[in-house]
């Protein structure tokens, strides 16, 4: 037995509100990964089994190493059906919003989202959220939305409606949002989420390599590069700082989704703490920023001080409108400014 984290009160709340739904549209945030996507698709699987005319869209290109999933081939992207995503959400009845605890991480989806007068749901799991849904499952402290979604399944009595391609895609959310179950993944009601999804008959080792072992051969030679000419590392302050250019990604023939964890591997060096990633983008002139931190560092604190973000404490991001040059500056200063922190 799973300890209640969606209240029976709240489960049948939410089971009324899809029972009473026709017309439902899943979205999820900008840039989506295998958290969004996963939920949507577990949801999606759910839904249809249940009678419902349902859609998925999401207002961008999701990464290649997601597409196995069961019916990713029919997600709409909304910045190429515009008006065929337009004409969905006027005809919902509901539309659920699915690991984003805002309008604006939808980006551009933004305006048939808040023009849709229907009902919305959302399921998330991260900080503040914003004040836009009839109904709001909000739960930080869950490692990822599919391990939020499960205990919402379980928590309305639909266990057995969970289906061996709803598994899945929940194993795959929860177990990229955990970086394989490596960091924000100490409550051991995951592993009992994990049995559950292996009783429903999931290979969870294939989940992982088709997830991870689906990279472009630029990634690793931009990698190589990363980590042989740009990684500044400051042993004293257990930190380390790495750029990319827009011309370094171009000459690694840089796809979406190529730098993905990258920000992460300076940290399996030995002493380090806190790791912080610097990407051009590679159409407009903005730097995406990425941290990391380990024990008691606060990723989320040094993102919102520096970098016009935020996220969770030990994985946080945000952007950055400057050249790649001063961004390198921010971040050295934003390193001076936690000295005595880090040094420790
Ligand atoms: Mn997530």
């Amino acid at each position: 037995m799973l300890r209640t984290v969606v209240s029976a009160q709240e489960a049948t709340k939410i089971k009324e509100m899809l029972a009473e739904s026709r017309n439902v549209v899943i979205t999820c945030h900008t840039g989506p990964d295998g958290d969004a996507i996963g939920s949507s698709l577990a949801m999606y699987e759910y839904l249809k089994r249940k009678g419902k005319q349902v859609v998925v869209i999401v207002p961008n290109y999701f990464p290649d190493y997601l597409r196995w999933m069961n019916d990713a081939d029919k997600i709409i992207q909304y910045d190429r059906r515009r008006a065929l995503s337009k004409s969905y959400f006027q005809q919902a009845d509901l539309v659920i919003a699915l690991d984003y605890n805002g309008m604006y991480r939808v980006d551009e989806m933004q305006l048939p989202l808040s023009h849709c007068r229907c009902k919305k749901l959302m399921i998330d799991h991260h900080e503040n959220p914003e004040n836009f849904c009839t109904i709001q499952l909000s739960r930080p402290e869950m490692s990822s939305t599919c391990e939020l979604l499960y205990r919402l399944l379980i928590a309305m009595g639909e266990e057995k409606q969970i289906s061996l391609h709803c598994a899945e895609d929940l194993y795959a959310g929860m177990c990229t949002d955990t970086g394989r179950f490596t960091y924000n993944s100490n409550d051991p009601e995951i592993y009992e989420i994990i049995a559950g999804l292996m009783r429903k008959g999931i290979d969870k080792d294939k989940i992982v390599r088709n997830i991870y072992n689906q990279y472009s051969e630029g990634r690793y030679r931009l990698l190589g590069h990363i980590l042989l000419n740009k990684l500044e590392l400051y042993p004293d302050l257990h930190a380390s700082i790495f750029s990319v250019s827009r011309e370094e990604l171009k000459q690694f023939k840089y796809m979406k989704g190529d730098a993905e964890g990258f920000v992460n591997i300076p940290l399996e060096i030995k002493g380090t703490k806190l790791s912080i990633s610097l990407r051009e983008d590679t159409e407009k002139d903005r730097i995406f920023v990425s941290i990391r931190s380990y024990d008691d560092f606060s990723a989320q604190e040094v993102a919102e001080k520096y970098f016009n973000g935020g996220g969770h404490f030990h994985a946080a991001g945000g952007t950055l409108y400057c050249t790649i040059d001063e961004a390198l500056d921010t971040a050295r200063k934003a390193l001076e400014a936690y000295r005595e922190t880090l040094s420790q």
